[in-house]
């Protein structure tokens, strides 16, 4: 534990904000992980496996649930089933399938993206996204695939509005191709509209959602879809490597991030309001607090004494962590160990280093 006594969550003793990923799994998980029932469930006979593959598809209102590893390995088994290779799936320039999963699809897959510019608020173009789909000629790729993600994250935790998702679906429907979801932050994206996530899933041929970023699981993503889909999605989980045996072992702290964990996101989206709220007022940053809708904080470090590296080290030194490399854009995600008084601190030393540099 820090000098400062700064979490209750977290082992390493800072205010983390370098991600949601970052929260450790609450005692309730722990007591199911303990006492969870298993089998082998490449055989299909691990109950608590199979509990939670249900209830994601109910929860997200689709047939079936597949457990996966990780977000990566979810999106990366429902691009391999929609798409064979040299087919193109559009999706966002700055979409994590895009700029943060090493170009699987395509260096596994044989998958040739095709991006659009996401717009601020996390969209794609509907126009764009329609004259992106390739007619039939023999020169081109053939197109089968649109892949949103929402919350988006790197245009700042941004929510796609159930009327956005069904129009990408109704898009998807005319051309007879499929839509893929990255719902690594569905049920934030859920919490933020107040609605079930499954409003955001309608349109939805496969969707993948993470049970390891804010839900608090130590690790574990679900792909849903419809029975057929999901029985392909798992023969490619299979030669990814991702067949597992007793894995109740984690899909039973799955079943109580579902029931426990969903609801109490509107904390963290609070938290985030706060700390955008309290960042605009610093001077030596710039941030529109207004745009922050969940659990995700983007501000500019406009103060020209630190290097964005500087100043990450120094907000270390008072107990504040968030992860900086070249660009003076700089993230900041609250979650699950990350109270008000956390975020307290954390304007507090923003100010006092910031004050430093004026
Ligand atoms: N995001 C991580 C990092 O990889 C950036 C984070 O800290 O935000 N889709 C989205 C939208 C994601 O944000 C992430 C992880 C993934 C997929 C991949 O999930 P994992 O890390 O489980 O492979």
């Amino acid at each position: 534990m820090s000098m400062y006594d700064l979490t209750t969550h977290q082992t390493n003793g800072y205010i983390d904000l370098r991600s949601d990923t970052v929260t450790q799994p609450t005692e309730s998980m722990r007591k199911a992980m303990y006492e969870a029932e298993l089998g082998d469930d490449v055989y299909g006979e691990d109950p608590t496996v199979n509990r939670l593959q249900e209830l994601s598809a109910q929860k997200l209102g689709k047939e079936a649930g597949l457990l996966v590893l990780s977000g990566t390995m979810g999106n990366l088994v429902c691009l391999l089933t929609h798409c064979g290779r040299g087919d193109e799936a559009i999706m966002g320039n700055r979409a994590h399938t895009f700029s943060s999963e090493q170009g699987a699809a395509s260096g596994l897959g044989g998958i040739h993206p095709h991006t659009l510019p996401n717009q601020p608020d996390g969209t794609l173009d509907l126009r764009q996204i329609e004259a992106a789909i390739r007619g039939d000629n023999e020169h081109y790729p053939r197109t089968k695939l649109i892949c949103i993600e929402n919350t988006q994250n790197s245009t700042g935790g941004r929510v796609l509005s159930p009327a956005y998702m069904s129009a990408v679906g109704q898009i998807a429907k005319q051309h007879q191709i499929s839509v893929h979801v990255d719902g690594a932050r569905i049920f934030n994206a859920a919490v933020a509209l107040g609605m079930d996530a499954s409003a955001l899933a309608a349109d939805a041929d496969s969707l993948t959602f993470c049970l390891s970023k804010g839900l608090a699981c130590p690790l574990g993503s679900v792909v849903v879809g419809d029975e057929d889909f999901v029985h392909e999605a798992r023969r490619n989980r299979k030669i990814l490597g991702g067949g597992m045996r007793q894995a109740g072992i984690f899909a039973a702290a799955g079943i109580v991030a579902l029931n426990e964990m969903v609801e109490r996101l509107d904390d963290d989206h609070r938290n985030a309001k706060t700390l955008a709220e309290g960042l605009s007022v610093i001077p030596g940053m710039t941030i529109d607090p207004s745009i922050v809708e969940t659990n995700i904080v983007y501000f500019e470090l406009t103060a020209p004494k630190f290097t964005p590296g500087a100043f990450a080290a120094r907000m270390k030194e008072r107990g504040v962590l968030f992860s900086a490399g070249a660009a003076r854009r700089i993230r900041l995600v609250t979650h699950y160990g990350i109270e008000l008084h956390h975020i307290t601190h954390t304007l507090r030393a923003f100010s006092q280093v910031l004050g430093e540099a004026a």
